[in-house]
């Protein structure tokens, strides 16, 4: 007698049920945030970027940003900041030529994640090689310095050398006293 009233309850209360999920997964669906616009953009080839800027349709927070090279190398520096619908990320030093991903983390106004990735290629950075003159000048002192160093490792020698010039001086002092000696005894 209960029982047939219970299950139309239980059988009211599932579809009841089943249709409240239905309207949560579908209604909150539309109030996911996308990204509208990304600098670099999708795909681009560009100069090295100090920052990437990524623009949603909504509001966000949180958010989170990796800049990754074809090596899995990070460039991020810091921690990504939002302001409204906007996200900015800087990034650290000069990019090096090369295909680069962004891989983004937001929390959606409706606090739902959502997250996604692109790439973007660099070239045409000006490469590091400015400070390559630079290298010249501190070579130039290295030279005295190694000539001075070898100086030292020959000083022992450098004694031989002297030993030998005092001998030959002795000696042609010799030599000279005789010849000295001798043209005076012709006078
Ligand atoms: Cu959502």
């Amino acid at each position: 007698m209960s029982f047939p009233t219970h299950a139309r309850r239980l059988g009211a209360v599932t579809s009841l049920a089943a249709m409240s999920v239905a309207a949560l997964t579908a209604a909150p669906a539309s109030a996911h945030t996308t990204l509208t616009s990304a600098s670099p953009a999708k795909d681009a080839t560009v100069a090295a970027p100090s920052e990437i800027v990524l623009t949603y349709t909504d509001p966000v927070r949180l958010p989170r940003v990796v800049v990754t090279d074809a090596a899995k190398k990070q460039y991020q520096s810091g921690s990504a900041r939002a302001v409204d619908n906007k996200v900015t990320q800087v990034v650290g030093g000069g990019l090096p030529d090369g295909t680069y991903t962004v891989g983004w983390r937001v929390v959606s106004s409706d606090g739902h994640p959502v997250e996604g990735a692109y790439t973007f290629t660099v070239t045409g950075t000006a490469r590091p090689a400015a400070p390559a003159p630079s290298p010249a000048s501190p070579a130039s002192p290295a030279s005295p310095a190694s000539a001075t160093s070898a100086e030292d490792s020959g000083g022992s020698s450098g004694w031989l050398w002297i030993g030998l010039i005092v001998l030959v001086v002795v000696l042609a002092a010799g030599a000279a006293g005789r010849l000295r000696r001798s043209s005076a005894g012709q006078d």
